[in-house]
């Protein structure tokens, strides 16, 4: 259900003025420390940000797609990191439960999760399966009414202060494909769980991942998602279809912030006379990056108006993903361009972005199995 549009409106005005006055002055402390400041994540508390897309029975805001998207498009304005620490739980943490958790289980976790109380992972990707997610290893043996998981998960976002794991493991051990596959909600803290140290990482700074290890990690049965086994590929991929439009909005957030500092830059620096903005070279980057983030932008809220209309947008949210992240990637390309020497600089926090966008094109499906998806989709409609 869409949210009453003067209630968004005003929910988008205070999170604006949130990204403009307290998040971007601090993007530069949080890219050094590595850290978010304890009070911005009490005020993302407050501003029921963990819980944006969870229905409001459950604790949440309920926002629609179309509404979620927006409110994308507004915390994209600032560094990454702190659009990943609201994500997990509005995305990939809490949209299996969401979608196919049983009622016990939504009771349980979903009003900490939308509170902000814990936050959420997803534990697909492994040492040996990435994009070939369905060819997982960790298994989960059964003994008795309890399941006993072993294995590594690997880049696994907010694991370091993840509350809870969305797990994706074997229960079919005679299996090798995705049909063998089971989704367990299983708590911090449960022996046999342990992390990684935190990875390092070529940006988005502030925002952690690590592995997350299973040795006789005995879990009982009632931890399946939605208490069915075989079905934890499917769910994967359905919270995927979700995260990947969300990760297109964010992009597009972030490339119309590339392109303003772009055109303030632009406008101010003189060379040979006259401001950057005056040359034809320069007015090319910044005309071809402000009409690639508009078509992604009408692209986002299209595909995100027909998700809420009930219709399948697998390949769609696959075009978004991918359009939008390739498109921010050439946004920040072109801005260090326009930024020169400044470009090239920390202080000025265009290289920053620079390195901090370049994860879009690799995470929740690399461009290449979006390029997969879309394309197998057409042959498949086509037949
Ligand atoms: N919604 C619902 N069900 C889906 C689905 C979707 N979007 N996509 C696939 N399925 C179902 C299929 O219908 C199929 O079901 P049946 O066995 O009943 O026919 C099952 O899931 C297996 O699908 P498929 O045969 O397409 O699986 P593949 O192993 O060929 O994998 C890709 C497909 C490559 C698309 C998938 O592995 C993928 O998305 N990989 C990338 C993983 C990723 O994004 N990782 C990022 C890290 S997580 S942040």
């Amino acid at each position: 259900m869409a949210l009453d549009k003067d209630v968004l409106d005003q929910l988008l005005d205070t999170l604006g003025r949130f990204v403009r006055e307290k998040l971007v002055p601090l993007e530069h402390k949080v890219a050094e420390d590595d850290a978010i400041p304890p009070e911005v994540i009490a005020a993302m508390r407050e501003m029921g940000l963990f819980g944006l897309s969870i229905p409001e029975e459950y604790g949440g805001l309920g926002l629609s797609m179309s509404d979620e998207v927006q409110v994308a498009f507004q915390l994209g304005q600032t560094s990454p990191a702190f659009r990943s620490l609201i994500g997990t739980n509005n995305g990939i943490g809490s949209q299996g439960i969401v979608i196919d958790g049983t009622e016990e289980q939504k009771q349980t976790y979903l009003p900490r999760l939308a509170a902000g109380e814990i936050v959420g992972a997803f534990a697909l990707t492994e040492p040996e399966s990435g994009s070939d997610a369905g060819s997982l290893r960790t298994t989960a043996r059964r003994d008795g009414d309890h399941f006993i998981l072993n294995g590594t998960k690997r880049y696994i976002t907010n694991a370091p202060q993840a509350g809870l794991f969305t797990v994706f493991a074997r229960t079919d051990l005679e299996s090798r494909d995705a049909r063998g596959v089971s989704a367990f909600l299983v708590e911090a803290g449960t022996p046999g769980l342990s992390l990684g140290p935190i990875d390092k990482k070529m940006g988005q700074k502030g925002a952690h991942t690590c592995d997350v290890i299973f040795e006789d990690c005995r879990v009982p049965a009632s931890a399946i998602l939605g208490g069915k086994e075989g079905q934890g590929f499917k769910t994967a991929m359905k919270v995927l279809d979700r995260g990947r439009l969300h990760i297109g909005a964010v992009c597009v957030g972030l490339a119309e912030r590339l392109i303003r500092d772009s055109l303030s830059y632009a406008m101010e620096r003189k060379q040979f006379g006259q401001p950057l903005a005056e040359f034809q070279l320069i007015q090319a980057m910044l005309a071809d990056s402000r009409a690639e983030a508009y078509a992604a932008r009408c692209m986002v809220v299209e595909t995100a108006r027909r998700r809420d209309d009930g219709q399948n947008v697998n390949t769609d949210a696959a075009c978004c993903k991918m359009f939008s992240t390739e498109m921010v990637g050439r946004v920040a390309d072109r801005a260090v361009q326009i930024h020169g020497g400044a470009g090239y600089i920390a202080d000025y926090g265009i290289e920053r972005f620079y390195r901090d966008v370049r994860l879009f094109r690799i995470y929740e499906g690399t461009t290449q199995i979006q390029q997969l998806v879309i394309a197998r989709n057409m042959i498949r409609e086509a037949a």
